[in-house]
């Protein structure tokens, strides 16, 4: 078939957007050269064939495996939070927030939820199937954080899916919903420091999707967070500014980070224009005592709203959470049943229960919870390959401090260099390079740094006292040297003197605030050049930023895209294992477009070490052939 310009129904329509174009590269092609199908039928015949590199000596999903199927709405959606916010602005949301006596939730399912426990691995069409459920059933969330942290990243990386796509899609399915995003202060949803002007531009057009912003930084320096903060508020959308806790409030012993210390960064953070106050244990280490206590105090300190945020780790998230709302906490983090416990957040039907009939009741749907659960359930069964084999809380977390969507990353890492079996001497070994370091706040990217120093001592048998020695020499990984200079900026205190000399020796380390010297980035040179590179290709808003993010990362998901096309929109199963002979799936390319694929045989492997796969597309048979690289 020739999908031209001309004839095209979303053209003849007039319902097209540049984007439209950009994605439909068939409308100026006259006939073109390899149509959507043919690409996907290529990537099914690849995985069918060779298997995905992601899932090879994986678990299985279990046999039998059911397609989730998303609840049904039980009522069209009602008014929510994002119409408060459409028609009174951010301020007036805050005080709406003040004003509730209920506890208020966010879902973090299509974030944390997974990033914490499937490696941030969840497909968009996964999230974007239950999307209007959570809008019909679910209208009095406060919020869905579904966008950020490593989701951005690992979209492109490896889920061969635009992020921005995912952020269209969920947008349009909840609009009675506020989206919510996790954004790393100036390093935006990176790794590192970004120019300020990317950071301004990134939130812009971020801003078209996500009405809550939860702004950080990995080192609580409020002065690395001003210029995200200030582009939030600049797009009218809630800044929720955030501090991230470490430490341990009641311990006489760490008292680096007492309560003195999270009042002081809360005021500042109002004072530089928060809507909302976040308050962020990444690594689930805010026990109930502090939670009442820290709480408590920050409610009578400052006028915000305060939003709390905590992981299941060590398995006492819910006791934390039911202290902080008897101690007034506005709103607390929470994913679904089936996506909680361990290193996620806490179990959402479990506090809503726990909840109910009391002052703070959440006036949430039971039912719908369960629902939405239950179909996750059935997502997570998809992801096997991905699962971490946590069996337990563990209150290990006490020692080694790792945030949650570290722990199983890093777990992983450990296996990969044979360090698997002294998993524990690594989990002590982070506590010793935290403390060598200052102790420091531990979260993306400074737990990231942390996370390498402890990897290299416990591969090289070095202690803290050999490292700090200087008469012992001493091979830096370079994110370490890269911190050291000052490129994340500051922690409280600034670095110790003993590990700056060991690391940076004679030179200066930076200690203003790395965005003051980073040279503003040519955006429209940046689009031209990047333009060139991929050939011609129109160059939008939402690639240029893709790029300034990951240059080399979404190169090669556009080199794939180009010759995969839109596998988003293929099944999870299909996905991650290809298909077998006699299946049939479909795939819905367009709005209204859709592919039905039949698998009906593969063949034998030829004398030029190739596979013919035969399908049938649309009834019309197809064969593809690829070569066995097995
Ligand atoms: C990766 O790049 O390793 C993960 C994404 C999957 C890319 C697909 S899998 C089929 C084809 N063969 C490859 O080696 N890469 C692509
Ligand atoms: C991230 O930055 O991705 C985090 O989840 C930090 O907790
Ligand atoms: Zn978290």
């Amino acid at each position: 078939f020739v999908e031209n310009l001309l004839k095209h129904p979303v053209f003849l329509n007039n319902t097209y957007t540049t984007k439209f174009i950009d994605e439909t590269p068939g409308l100026f092609h006259f006939p073109k050269r390899q149509d959507r199908g043919t690409k996907v039928l290529t990537y099914i015949a690849d995985i069918t064939v060779n298997g995905h590199p992601e899932t090879k000596d994986r678990p299985l999903p279990a046999a039998g495996l059911k397609l989730p199927k998303p609840p049904a709405k039980k009522a069209e959606p009602q008014m929510g939070t994002r119409n408060l916010l459409e028609h009174k602005g951010p301020k007036a949301v805050a005080d709406w927030m003040r004003a509730q006596k209920q506890l208020l939730i966010t879902d973090t399912t299509m974030r944390d939820g997974h990033q914490s426990l499937l490696a941030t691995r969840m497909r968009s069409i996964d999230m974007i199937r239950v999307a209007p459920t959570y809008a019909a059933n679910l209208p009095q969330l406060l919020s869905v954080e579904c966008w950020g942290g490593a989701t951005f990243d690992v979209a492109y990386r490896f889920l061969q899916e635009c992020p921005w796509q995912r952020l269209r899609d969920l947008r349009e399915a909840m609009p009675n919903l506020m989206t919510q995003m996790l954004l790393r202060g100036s390093n935006g949803v990176g790794y590192t420091n970004y120019p300020d002007n990317v950071v301004q531009a990134f939130i812009k057009e971020a801003a078209q999707g996500i009405d809550v912003f939860r702004v950080f930084d990995s080192l609580n320096w409020v002065e690395n967070m001003r210029v995200a903060m200030d582009a939030v508020i600049e797009q009218n959308k809630i800044c929720e500014g955030t501090i991230c806790y470490t430490g341990d409030l009641l311990d006489p012993a760490r008292s680096k980070y007492d309560l003195k210390y999270y009042i002081d960064m809360a005021k500042e953070l109002e004072a530089a224009g928060a809507h909302v106050l976040g308050l962020k244990d990444m690594a689930g280490l805010m026990k109930p005592a502090s939670a009442k206590a820290l709480v408590r105090a920050l409610k009578q300190e400052v006028g915000l709203p305060i939003h709390y945020h905590t992981h299941d780790t060590a398995g006492v998230a819910i006791a934390s959470i039911l202290a902080a709302a008897e101690a007034g906490v506005d709103a607390v983090d929470c994913a679904m049943d089936s996506f909680s416990g361990n290193t996620s957040q806490a179990t959402l039907g479990s506090v809503v229960e726990a909840l109910r009939h009391t002052d703070r009741d959440t006036g949430l749907d039971i039912d719908a919870i369960r629902e939405i659960s239950d179909y996750f359930e059935a997502v997570r069964g998809q992801y096997a390959a991905f699962e971490s084999g946590l069996q337990a809380p563990a209150s290990e977390v006490y020692l080694h401090e790792m945030p949650g969507g570290q722990f199983t990353n890093l777990k992983a890492q450990a296996r990969s260099l044979g360090l698997e079996e002294r998993w524990h001497e690594v989990a002590k070994t982070y506590a010793d390079v935290n403390m060598m370091f200052g102790d420091i706040v531990k979260v993306t990217p400074s737990s990231k740094v942390v996370g390498d120093m402890a990897l290299m001592m416990v591969s090289q048998g070095l202690s803290r006292a050999q490292v700090e020695d200087p008469t012992v020499e001493v091979s830096f990984p370079d994110s370490v040297i890269d911190m050291m200079r000052g490129n994340l900026g500051q922690p409280p205190q600034g670095f110790p003197e003993v590990i700056l000399k060991k690391v940076l020796k004679d030179e200066a380390p930076n200690t203003e605030r790395p965005g003051k010297h980073l040279p503003a980035v040519d955006l429209d040179e940046t689009r031209i050049k990047l333009k060139e590179e991929l050939e011609g290709k129109h160059i939008d808003d939402e690639d240029l930023m893709g790029y300034l993010m990951y240059p080399k990362v979404f190169l090669d998901y556009m080199g794939r895209h180009r010759t995969y096309g839109p596998v988003r929109t293929l099944p999870t199963k299909t996905f991650f294992y290809g298909m077998e002979p006699g299946e049939e799936i479909s795939a819905e390319i367009d709005p209204g477009k859709t592919l039905e694929i039949r698998c009906q045989a593969v063949g034998e492997t030829d004398e030029n070490g190739e596979v013919k796969v035969f399908f049938e597309l649309n009834g019309q048979p197809r064969t593809i052939r690829v070569a066995n690289r097995l």
